[in-house]
């Protein structure tokens, strides 16, 4: 075979043969013109040399070795420090494909666009190549991908969210052209010049202008997400933006289940949670906190793998008691973004324990007292942790098959309405219940907090296809379970009359969980609204919380005349998109409105 590759490739070690890889790679450093290229091996002295490399030039901070050894704070450019779904595209040949969720662009248009930004737009600066495998070695389902960056802070990053390096070119191997072509640059982290384009048709990523989590770690919300979905629909399994939990009882029976909640809605909490004293003996196990991919196996259940390899959290509220095994993954080898800094170089967050200390460097890096007027870390500050530091890790993080599910739940952030949990009446209802889903808007993503918007499946910035057709494919997954999961709605953040959360959550959302499994086996006891299924009181087990009756029975009521209004303004979603609801979606509504009619 002639050699036409690009000198500047040549100049390099390429540790593959892959001839379809190699020529990529030539491709993008003939378009983007870096002085060097660097392909990542994932090794212990890569990351160590980067780190250096990334002290050196002030994109790391090293904190406190004695207090956080191996940790370093990153501080990002302050107009980046969430994701940006107004700058996020779904680039397929048919605009019908991308649907009403999400902002389209023609491929060619988006290619021609991101081209002109992305043309000699390394020069000067390091090609960074990155293979990397999301799911686990050896796995059926694992996926390959390549991020080519120039940003170290990128690199070190997927280092811990990914399983990076060598491993992932041994999964792809010398002729295979089964691969994630991500690109990505931080440019001058302009957000005119900001554009994340999917070409899901492609299995491409182009990204640029952003540093920022989501935007440019490309295996998490753009490949296992948003392409995985797509690559789901055609392949017949499902994409989720989940945590997976295993949970075994004191007699040793073990369960696991899904939960979608949207961005900041405390899924990396629920995932770790520690159960109260009065649920000594159970034992939970953390599979996953953000994304679970989802097959039907040979025997007709469920089956969820954790495509990621660390933690990607918020911040902001985590402490030892919210979440202690949260805190026990960021004491060492943890990467900070836009948190706050002690005096002696410890990390620190609105919500950390104890009182906020007198004197702290912000996030911006200004001195910052109690009295400041603004936030000491941002509030989408976040920490990236490896998930071999979660004292909670299931045994199954790393097996290629993943982990039977026996529950589904979905849940947002609702101040009124939704109950503190509810059980569908079967599968179409249940997935009626996750495509109707309400949630109040985070900080994880650019724009207003605290807006009620529809976040069907908790997916609305990650579906990477048109969300009607993804609500059909849902639902004909039920053909293919033996046995379907049954499905649950929970609203951990439903407040009283004068603003007080009604439920304590973190480590109480235990005694949900337990009711939940216990449905999922038969053995609890629930009572039936026109709404779905909900615990009667005795039902939920809270002994020993310090709750009065009346705020249980708040905490769980479902008021008729809220979920008409409910009903109503999910309208507004159904108009949306009209063209592809599935019939059996649109008469799910219908036989609830007739049922509060009556
Ligand atoms: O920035 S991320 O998209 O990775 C985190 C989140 O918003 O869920
Ligand atoms: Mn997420």
């Amino acid at each position: 075979m002639p050699d036409n590759r690009s000198e500047a490739v040549k100049s390099t070690n390429s540790p593959t043969s892959n001839p379809t890889l190699l020529a990529w790679v030539d491709e993008m450093a003939k378009l983007t013109k870096p002085d060097r290229i660097v392909w990542c091996d994932g090794s212990e002295e890569e990351k160590q040399r980067l780190t250096k490399e990334a002290v050196d030039k002030g994109i790391l901070i090293p904190l406190n070795s004695e207090k956080r050894p191996g940790c370093y704070l990153h501080r990002s450019d302050p107009n980046d420090v969430a994701r940006t779904e107004h700058l996020t595209f779904v680039c397929t040949r048919a605009k019908e494909a991308a649907g009403p969720n999400n902002n389209w662009m023609d491929p060619k248009e988006g290619y021609a666009k991101l081209g002109k930004l992305f043309d000699g737009s390394m020069k000067g600066r390091t090609m960074y190549v990155i293979p990397y495998l999301m799911g686990p070695a050896g796995s059926p389902f694992s996926k390959v991908g390549i991020e080519i960056t120039d940003s170290v802070y990128v690199v070190l990053n997927m280092q811990l969210m990914t399983r990076m390096g060598r491993i992932a070119l041994a999964a792809l191997g010398d002729s295979s052209n089964d691969f994630n072509r991500g690109l990505h640059c931080t440019l001058d982290l302009d957000p005119e010049k900001r554009f994340i384009c999917h070409f899901p048709e492609d299995n491409t990523i182009w990204s640029i202008g952003s540093g920022y989590g989501g935007n440019a770690l490309l295996g998490k919300k753009c490949l296992a997400l948003r392409i995985a979905s797509f690559l789901g629909r055609e392949e017949g399994w499902l994409a989720e933006h989940m945590l997976i939990l295993g949970a075994e009882d004191p007699q040793g029976k073990k369960h696991y289940v899904v939960a979608a909640f949207p961005s900041a809605c405390g899924k990396t909490n629920f995932a770790m949670m520690v159960p109260p004293a009065r649920f000594k003996g159970w034992k939970i196990t953390t599979m996953g906190d953000d994304i679970a991919w989802l097959r039907i196996g040979k025997d007709g259940r469920l089956w969820a793998v954790n495509p990621e390899n660390g933690y990607f959290g918020v911040a902001p509220g985590t402490n030892t008691k919210t979440n202690p095994n949260a805190m026990a993954s960021i004491a060492h080898n943890a990467i900070f973004t836009n948190v706050a800094m002690t005096k002696d170089g410890d990390v620190w967050w609105e919500g950390k324990d104890g009182e906020p200390p007198t004197e702290l460097t912000d996030w911006r890096g200004q001195p910052w007292t109690p009295a400041a007027k603004t936030p000491a870390a941002h509030p989408n500050s976040r920490f990236t942790a490896p998930m071999r530091n979660n004292p909670i890790l299931s045994e199954h993080a790393d097996d290629p098959q993943g982990v039977p599910i026996s529950a589904i739940i979905f849940g947002g952030r609702r101040a009124t309405t939704v109950p503190l949990v509810m059980q569908s009446f079967n599968w179409a209802h249940g997935v009626y219940l996750g495509a109707t889903m309400g949630s109040e808007t985070t900080a994880a993503a650019a724009g207003q907090v605290g807006l009620v918007r529809r976040d069907p499946m908790a997916m609305l910035p990650f579906c990477g296809y048109d969300m009607g057709d993804y609500f059909g494919h849902w639902l004909k997954i039920q053909h293919r379970l033996a046995d379907p999961p049954p499905i649950f709605l929970v609203n951990w953040f439903r407040k009283s009359p004068e603003g007080k959360f009604l439920w304590p959550g973190y480590g109480e959302n235990m005694r949900v969980l337990a009711w939940i499994l216990a449905r999922a086996q038969g053995t609890a006891g629930a009572g039936e609204t026109p709404l779905g299924w909900v615990p009667r009181a005795g039902d939920l087990d809270v002994t020993g919380l310090d709750l009065t009756p009346e705020q249980v029975r708040q905490a769980t009521a479902i008021d008729l005349t809220e979920w008409g209004s409910e009903l109503e303004s999910q309208g507004e979603l159904f108009t949306k998109l009209e063209r592809t609801l599935p019939p059996t979606i649109r008469l799910e509504r219908e036989l609830l409105m007739a049922r509060l009619r009556n």
